[in-house]
């Protein structure tokens, strides 16, 4: 087989599996987010974005200094289907309570979901996409 033939090979092979892999693992690093701690917040939704390959919650959180907008990571719409979530799950002017890894450069500004609680009191998890929450409502 030819060098270019085996390089074509190995380029699909590693295609394959990556697609494969993708969204089942995180794609990218979690480095940005603070690991080791847990923070809560509550406020209101003000877009809940459902698209690949991360599901984004757009959350306005009262703070001393006033309101602040969250951006909060969430898994992929597959993860998030099979533990209970659907695209419409959440929609703007929704009170929820929220579990997250803050950013590490900007802690008031987003983080890593681990658990939200509904405004119907259910709980939903990230899919095991960030590891269980260590702290709860
Ligand atoms: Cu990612």
């Amino acid at each position: 087989m030819s060098t270019l033939i085996r390089g074509v090979r190995y380029a699909i092979l590693s295609a394959a599996l990556m697609g494969l892999a993708g969204p089942a693992l995180a794609h990218h690093s979690f480095s940005m987010f603070d690991n080791e701690h847990q923070t809560k917040i509550e406020g209101t939704v003000t877009k809940f974005e459902w698209t690949n390959p991360h599901v984004y919650i757009q959350l306005a959180v009262s703070e001393a200094g006033g309101v602040k907008n969250y951006t909060v990571e969430c898994a992929n719409p597959g993860i998030l289907n099979r533990v209970g979530w659907k695209f419409n799950v959440v929609k703007p002017g929704d009170k929820v309570k929220m579990v997250v890894a803050p950013l590490r450069d900007n802690p008031t500004g987003g983080g890593l979901l681990h658990e939200m609680v509904l405004p119907d009191g259910r709980v939903l998890n990230n899919g095991g996409f960030a590891g269980a929450a260590t702290i709860h409502y």
